[in-house]
């Protein structure tokens, strides 16, 4: 069975850029529920001890009524746990040099990336998530509805920016631009290079 991943900082620690309010609601509520709902769906089943990223990568594999709930669920704890991993409460760190030199080299520079995903983190229609992902040695921005992710399909994502309105609506309400302008403040460059290798 799951559990609730503490956050590695406190409630308060991303702080202007993303506020208490919003953080105690969307890991203490919105990723514990979740957890709950995965833990529902698989409890009884021969998937009790499965790992997460092997209920994702097998939905369509699962029985019948057991896919909308580990797609939904699953996803969302497998989401939300990498997110609050990717953040960090020291304004980001230095992006490190290799990183820079990959990201130049697939986006031209580091500004350009970043409107680039800001405009798929935009474009996102609804609720869902836009990635930074490598595949085939590439780095690439991808868009996901609800709680999907390239995890579905085997890949590791290096970034993600969580676009539902329940990670902005409070402090930004309307205004996802603004909340993603907000959000380079406190991106973990040093785990997003672990996460390329
Ligand atoms: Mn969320």
């Amino acid at each position: 069975m799951f559990t609730l991943p503490d956050l590695p900082y406190a409630y308060d620690a991303l702080e202007p850029y993303i506020d208490e309010g919003t953080m105690l609601l969307h890991h203490g509520k919105h990723h514990q529920t979740y957890v709950d709902k995965l833990n529902a769906a698989i409890k009884g089943t021969e998937y009790e001890d499965a790992e997460l990223t092997e209920l994702l990568q097998n939905i369509d594999n699962l029985p019948s009524e057991m896919q909308l709930p580990v797609r939904h669920n699953g996803g969302g704890h497998y989401n939300h746990t990498f997110f609050w991993n990717i953040m960090s409460p020291d304004g980001g760190g230095e992006l490190p040099s290799e990183l820079d030199a990959r990201i130049a080299t697939s986006f031209g520079d580091l500004e350009t990336f970043k409107d680039k995903f800001a405009e798929a983190a935009v474009s996102v229609f609804g609720s869902g998530w836009v990635w930074l992902i490598e595949e085939n040695g590439q780095l690439m921005i991808e868009r996901s509805p609800l709680q999907d992710s390239p995890m579905m399909r085997g890949i590791e994502p290096a970034l993600g920016l969580d676009v539902w309105e329940h990670a902005y609506y409070l402090k930004y309400q309307n205004k996802r631009p603004d909340y993603i302008e907000a959000w380079w403040s406190v991106v973990n460059w040093e785990e997003v290079a672990k996460r390329l290798g």
